[in-house]
């Protein structure tokens, strides 16, 4: 049976991790992008948007994605310092894409959001990969749009160490408000935190069978997957943690996909932040059982199973039909 098309609205922060995950978004047979909303976390909101739609440009989608720029920096702290270990001077480990002739829209992205949501009632899905500030603002303006809608986002740590603090993930912690605000709006929420993608260990072998399948003719994608990935697997090595790169932007696009890819359990998930240490800390009370919950928690991922999956969905043509 056809299964049903999957329509998601997108926000990254592009982003290398974000870039694999709109390459692998745009190839999914059966989900359908209906924008991109950009914002502030591993790069600047301005690059966040060129970078994106500079993806976009090398994804070839066969139909047209808008993308809108939002907040620059959190609500009510200030910024981090971008990391060019981790994302290079652009965000892309300093690859230059072929820049895109597109134009973000004119509209704020927390306003693309609350439109969007209110002339698609039901019908779409959130899929956020960086900060949750575009969304704390879209709820702001219109706190209805939690009813209408679902969010999958990539963010948190509940029974593993963090990525940017010992106990927090870095787009939590990145504006651990806007993440508060997004937690306790009643929003449905699925949480793919490191708890599943610190288990999508993408390594060299996967790297070398991603570009076998490649065909002859995708040369700039397989310049960029290339360098995004040795990129990656130096940073990383350079950090002791061995040469991998983490998929954790992908996994949230692939969950939406296949929710089989990753078992769940359901918390009240609350987020810290008043503490010094703490801050952006994803906390749930894991003594009792749940009586009251506001997320389904990615607990553990079938690793080689998601990232095989990734890996035939990059290397696919946009021209192979996508239903075989
Ligand atoms: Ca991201």
């Amino acid at each position: 049976m056809k299964q049903e098309m999957k329509r998601i609205l997108m926000d990254v922060d592009t982003g290398v991790d974000d870039a694999l995950a709109i390459l692998y978004a745009v190839r999914l047979p059966g989900l359908r992008i209906e924008g991109i909303t950009c914002g502030f976390g591993n790069v600047d909101a301005r690059q966040a948007t060129v970078n994106t739609l500079n993806v976009l440009k090398l994804a070839e989608p066969d139909y047209d994605i808008p993308v809108a720029t939002g907040a620059d920096v959190p609500l009510f702290r200030p910024r981090r310092e971008f990391s060019s270990v981790i994302h290079g001077s652009n965000g892309l480990g300093g690859y230059e894409l072929p820049p895109s002739d597109h134009q973000p829209l004119p509209e704020h992205a927390a306003d693309f959001i609350v439109r969007s949501v209110n002339e698609n009632p039901g019908q779409l899905t959130l899929v956020f990969t960086g900060r949750l500030t575009n969304l704390a603002i879209a709820l702001a303006k219109d706190p209805t749009i939690a009813r209408k809608t679902k969010l999958v986002l990539m963010g948190g740590a509940l029974n593993v160490p963090g990525n940017i603090t010992p106990v927090a993930e870095a787009n939590i912690h990145g504006d651990p408000e806007a993440a508060a605000r997004v937690f306790e709006s009643g929003i449905p929420i699925t949480m793919v935190g490191l708890d599943a993608t610190s288990q999508a260990k993408f390594g060299e072998r996967h790297l070398e069978r991603l570009l076998e399948k490649l065909s002859p003719q995708q040369t700039e994608l397989r310049q960029f997957l290339a360098h995004l990935f040795s990129f990656s697997f130096e940073a990383s090595a350079g950090l002791n943690e061995g040469k991998f790169r983490l998929l954790h932007d992908p996994l949230a696009v692939g969950v939406v996909y296949d929710p089989g890819f990753v078992t769940m359990e359901s918390y009240y998930i609350y987020i810290e932040t008043k503490g010094s240490l703490s801050s952006g800390a994803t906390l749930a009370d894991l003594r009792y059982p749940q009586s009251r919950t506001n997320a389904n928690v990615c607990m553990a991922v079938e690793d080689e199973r998601f990232i095989s999956h990734f890996i035939d969905t990059i290397a696919s043509r946009s021209d192979d039909g996508g239903d075989s």
